[in-house]
């Protein structure tokens, strides 16, 4: 009797314990995780509360605002200009496939309306509207996927107890199991009640690295509401059970020029790198470092070449416009995206690693060589390219070019051609 309870207890010991460390994605979740790799190019937005002061999304604490004090912008917030259509064409209209926003940031006012708490966009502000579900209705409406920001971090809540000293992975001036039951509960309304939403970006895990984060359960909880939905986290780390996708901040897979990616291995899931349009995330009206389009379009071929998706971002105006110099910008991408999207929508890259020249994207049977830069000889070499290649030609006009393939590689001459300074696609087709 004992030797057979004692055996039941081990039993079932190694079968929770597997449950909580092992994660094998549904059949459809592994088609979203293809499907977002094919989409290539999203739109990250900023928006919240924050905005009014146009000095990006950490103003609270960077103006070091009272928690009771900041609480008050709520009552201002008014965006007579939000128009959910207007920000799924602008995405549109540049290219992009998909739209990650921020459904609460580490202020903690939630941009949805919660049950959770009476902080939020609903019950909170004088407009009493709901932009998440807006945008996420119009993104269904326009086939454009949704996914959703959340921060972990709160900077309000006393819960959450923010710079409590962490013992035993909870805070010791907090109430964490309080703090993990209010972000299971918003999860459960984000997934459930908005349609199509397809993603969840966390964020704000590093500001607490020996805490506890019930991150087994808050996965578990959303693959069970929806197995396809996939889940990203912004750690800085190698990618945990239970995650989708690996994302990158400010720096291309394998990088780090910001120092946030050190810990991060490449691991064999969907990739993304985010970037943003300035060097702000949330609105900032003196910021003016505006990236150019041959900026923008390098560094979403480079993402490419790296199998990365690019993750776009602007900061929309507290009036819930987006300003004019990030439209007119975007709106010369999307042009090149609709002349060469070929050579990046559907595409892998990574096989091929990048030259001194430029990146190669893939599709079955087509090789695309994007040249960024002059490259050193008259020609360019494209190392292990398998099967035969039949034809080579310039993708902005079908020209045919003269190439060598050997063993080691095959050769490009480029000598004669005029590049284009933005990006040079050649395509190769092998059989
Ligand atoms: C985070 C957020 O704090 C920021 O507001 C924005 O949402 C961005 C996309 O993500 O930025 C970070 C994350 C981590 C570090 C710094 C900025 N870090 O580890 O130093």
């Amino acid at each position: 009797m004992m030797k057979k309870l004692a055996l039941l207890t081990l039993l079932l010991y190694c079968c929770s314990a597997k449950a909580q460390s092992s994660y094998t994605p549904t059949p459809d979740n592994l088609a979203a995780r293809e499907h977002f790799q094919d989409m290539k190019f999203g739109l990250f937005i900023h928006w919240g509360i924050y905005s009014e002061l146009g000095a990006g999304e950490w103003v609270m604490h960077d103006k070091q605002i009272p928690y009771n004090n900041y609480k008050r912008l709520a009552d201002f917030f008014y965006p007579q200009a939000f128009d959910a259509k207007a920000w799924v064409q602008f995405a549109k209209r540049a290219g992009m496939k998909y739209i990650t926003i921020t459904s609460r940031h580490h202020d903690g006012f939630s941009m949805f309306g919660t049950k959770a708490s009476p902080y939020n966009v609903v019950d909170a502000t004088p407009w009493h509207r709901d932009p998440m579900m807006e945008l996420a209705q119009e993104c269904q409406k326009e086939g454009i996927e949704l996914h959703f920001y959340y921060s972990l971090l709160d900077w309000g809540r006393p819960d959450y107890a923010f710079g409590s000293p962490i013992v035993n992975g909870e805070p010791v001036n907090g109430n964490w199991p309080s703090y993990i039951n209010f972000m299971k509960s918003q999860l459960t309304e984000l997934i459930s009640n908005y349609p199509g939403v397809k993603g969840i970006w966390f964020d704000g895990y590093w500001e607490r690295t020996n805490a506890n984060w019930h991150l087994d359960e808050i996965y578990g909880l959303i693959h069970k509401l929806n197995s396809s939905v996939l889940i990203g986290n912004n750690h800085h780390e190698a990618v945990k059970p239970g995650e989708d996708f690996q994302m990158f901040e400010k720096d291309l897979p394998g990088g780090n020029t910001t120092g946030f990616s050190g810990k991060s291995q490449i691991s064999q899931l969907p990739l993304e790198t985010c970037e943003t349009i300035n060097n702000s995330w949330g609105f900032n009206i003196n910021d003016r470092s505006y990236k150019t389009v041959k900026q923008i379009i390098q560094y979403l071929v480079n993402a490419a070449g790296n199998n990365a998706n690019f993750l776009l971002n602007v900061g929309p105006m507290p009036n819930g416009k987006i300003q004019p110099e990030f439209a007119d910008t975007l709106a010369v991408v999307g042009n090149w995206m609709q002349k060469n999207g070929e050579s990046i929508y559907g595409t892998r890259g990574g096989l091929i690693p990048p030259q001194q020249w430029g990146v190669i994207t893939y599709k079955p049977h087509v090789l695309y060589a994007h040249v960024l830069k002059t490259p050193r000889q008259p020609y360019i070499f494209i190392p292990s390219v398998e099967g035969k290649v039949s034809k080579a030609v310039l993708l902005a006009d079908g020209s045919k070019l003269k190439i060598k393939q050997q063993p080691e590689g095959v050769f490009v001459y480029t000598d004669g051609l005029t590049l284009d300074p933005v990006d040079t696609i050649i395509e190769l087709t092998t059989d």
